[in-house]
């Protein structure tokens, strides 16, 4: 097993020293980052996402080897931005207004950061305005909105609303997701993509992002 293989063995394991001690030592042996980002960290996480799929793994799981990921990403982020590698595209996240709900969110925003994508979180409570400022500001290419309560998913038509409104509909793919949102809801409200859980998300963000 090389260097990069092992990275990702132990981000899947969630084990995040031994990925801090190997991802410096990867960069002291001249491996590019970009290398160990894409087949050490996001070739972990990609597995931990499909396995978080086909529940094989659980949320705990998730989070642990998230916590791994963001550990190697720490040692990686200023070799990355000196080196002028650019991202695979911009998300901006956010649980809808008055929906205070944030565990799906994050694991969606774990998984799409997995993927490489950069990711603008919002946060909770997140107004269809707060979506779309920050999707102009920050030239994003996807709005991904969560809701957990059949009273806060109304919010999800607001942004498709006021994204249409700022002129900005066909720059940016509108995501919607969370327990009570379905495909059909998705259809009714105009939205572009529904995904039912995170690791399918990131790849649906990935995707999208590339076709912008
Ligand atoms: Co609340 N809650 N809660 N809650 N809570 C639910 C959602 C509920 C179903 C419980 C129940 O009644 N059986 C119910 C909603 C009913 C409904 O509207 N249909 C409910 C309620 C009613 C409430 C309150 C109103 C309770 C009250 O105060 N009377 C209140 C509302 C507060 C508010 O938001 N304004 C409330 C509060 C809370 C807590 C604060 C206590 C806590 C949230 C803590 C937190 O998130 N930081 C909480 C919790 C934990 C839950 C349950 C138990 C678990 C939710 C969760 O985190 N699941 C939930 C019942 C349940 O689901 N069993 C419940 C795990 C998480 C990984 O799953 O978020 O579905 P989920 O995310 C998945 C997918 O949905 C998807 O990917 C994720 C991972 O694969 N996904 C996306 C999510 N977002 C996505 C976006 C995408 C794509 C995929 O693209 C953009």
């Amino acid at each position: 097993m090389n260097i990069l293989e092992e990275i990702s063995a132990l981000l899947q394991k969630g084990r995040m020293k031994e990925v801090s001690a190997l991802v410096k030592k990867a960069l002291e042996e001249g491996i590019e980052a970009k290398d160990i980002l894409e087949k050490g960290l996001i070739a972990g996480m990609d597995v931990v996402g499909e396995k978080f799929k086909n529940n094989e793994v659980y949320v705990p799981d998730v989070l642990i080897a998230a916590r791994a990921m963001y550990a190697g990403l720490d040692l990686l982020r200023p070799v990355l931005a000196s080196s002028g590698i650019k991202s695979a595209g911009t998300v901006v996240i956010g649980t809808c207004k008055g929906d205070l709900h944030d565990i799906g969110k994050n694991l969606v925003k774990m998984m799409m950061e997995g993927k490489g994508l950069k990711i603008i979180d919002l946060g909770v409570d997140v107004p269809a305005e707060e979506f779309v400022k920050a999707a102009i500001e920050n030239d994003a290419q996807v709005i991904a909105c969560s809701a957990l309560l059949t009273t806060t998913m109304g919010e999800m038509k607001n942004v498709v609303d006021k994204v249409t409104e700022a002129g900005i509909r066909d720059k940016v793919t509108i995501m919607v997701g969370g327990a009570p949102v379905n495909e059909n809801y998705c259809k009714s409200i105009g939205a572009d993509i529904y995904r039912p859980d995170a690791a399918s998300a990131a790849e649906a963000a990935l995707a999208a992002c590339m076709q912008k």
